[in-house]
């Protein structure tokens, strides 16, 4: 069977990857329909060495379509996912807009592809931080059990769309040249205040919430919880933006129910589907987002008891936001939406 493929925000930075790994999958495809805002009509993309040109994301513009594979904000999923529904179209949101929906399941096809059943016509991509956390913490989850879980994040700016990543170089090189420094999209491009990316760490990521937390961080929490069917894990999350293009990394620190041997835990990781062990503290081997950038692999490394809980072990996880994070899992849930 051959399928027509919608990608809403076709020009973005997840859109983008969503096309390119469309093609390199070899996602069986009947027609794309390239989606984006009024502002890029007239723009073409290359698909299966055609020129497609991009369309406005109208309701209109769902006619036909059997998979809408959203990536352009929450707001454009809020106004335009229910249309391709009506329209006859599943959609798979990769935005924040109906993750926490119980009628909507949020799936990484490694952990809960069963989830995917229950769809009522969305399904929703978990948030990059999430994702590669949940595929490194299921195997322990399973064989261990987790009691409590503690991760700090160091997330590339990339995550915040192509303009923050355009920041990123551009302020960098005024430093360089010794030129004034202009800061308009980080930490969150819709608030009045912005920080200096470049040769800097930002402690946020996403609006601040009521209580301490920023959205980034409860998402973490909560997200991870429906994927794991666990509703009161024990889960705290600080989420840091870094000077970093493309590739989250993620420091771990799990605690699990049960005792553990370290070389069960690596082999354990090891054999775990979509996941690279890179562990070898003494050759100066783990992972880092340069050589996970491009790869759709969730990378772990720094594999280590800690010092104060003799159930403590610390994780260090590394993947690239675009990727497993947002393109090819979203093209994974739809595979295996066509696979069953
Ligand atoms: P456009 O290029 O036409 O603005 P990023 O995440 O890299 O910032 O990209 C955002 C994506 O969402 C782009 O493809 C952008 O298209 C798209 N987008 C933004 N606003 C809308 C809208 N109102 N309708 C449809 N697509 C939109
Ligand atoms: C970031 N995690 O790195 C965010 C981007 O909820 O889909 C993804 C936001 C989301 O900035």
């Amino acid at each position: 069977d051959l399928y027509t493929v919608a990608v809403v925000g076709a020009t973005g930075a997840v859109g983008q990857q969503i096309l390119k790994h469309l093609e390199e999958r070899k996602f069986p495809i009947k027609e794309i329909r390239p989606l984006a805002s009024a502002r890029s009509v007239g723009q073409t993309i290359t698909f299966g060495g055609k020129e497609v040109e991009i369309q406005e994301a109208t309701p209109h513009a769902f006619k036909g379509v059997d998979l809408a594979l959203f990536s352009a904000g929450g707001s454009v999923s809020l106004s335009l996912a229910k249309e391709a529904v009506a329209h006859g179209a599943i959609v798979i949101d990769n935005t924040n807009a109906f993750r926490m929906d119980p009628e909507v399941p949020l799936v990484v096809p490694e952990v809960n592809r069963e989830a995917i059943q229950e769809h009522k016509g969305i399904i929703a991509n978990p948030n990059c931080s999430t994702i590669q956390m949940v595929v490194a913490l299921k195997p322990l989850l399973d064989q261990y059990g987790l009691e409590r879980v503690i991760v700090s994040t160091y997330q590339a700016v990339s995550g915040a769309g192509w303009q923050a990543s355009d920041e990123l170089l551009s302020q960098s090189n005024a430093v360089l040249q010794d030129e004034q420094v202009e800061a308009k999209i980080l930490p969150v491009g819709r608030l009045p205040q912005h920080h200096q990316m470049a040769f800097n760490v930002i402690p946020q990521v996403d609006v601040a919430q009521d209580n301490g937390y920023t959205l980034e961080e409860m998402k973490m929490v909560n997200e991870t919880r429906k994927i794991f069917s666990e509703n009161e894990l024990a889960l705290s999350a600080t989420c840091v933006r870094v000077p970093v293009l493309r590739g989250h990394s993620e420091s771990i620190y799990v605690e699990l129910k049960s005792e553990y041997d370290l070389e069960e835990v690596r082999q354990l990781l090891s054999s775990t589907s979509g996941v690279v062990v890179q562990d070898q503290i003494e050759k100066q081997i783990y992972p880092m987002p340069l050589d996970a950038t491009d790869q759709i692999e969730v990378y772990i490394g720094r594999i280590r008891r800690d010092l104060s809980h003799p159930r403590g072990l610390h994780l260090w996880v590394v993947s690239d936001n675009l990727l497993k994070g947002a393109a090819v899992n979203t093209i994974q849930i739809a595979e295996a939406i066509i696979a069953d």
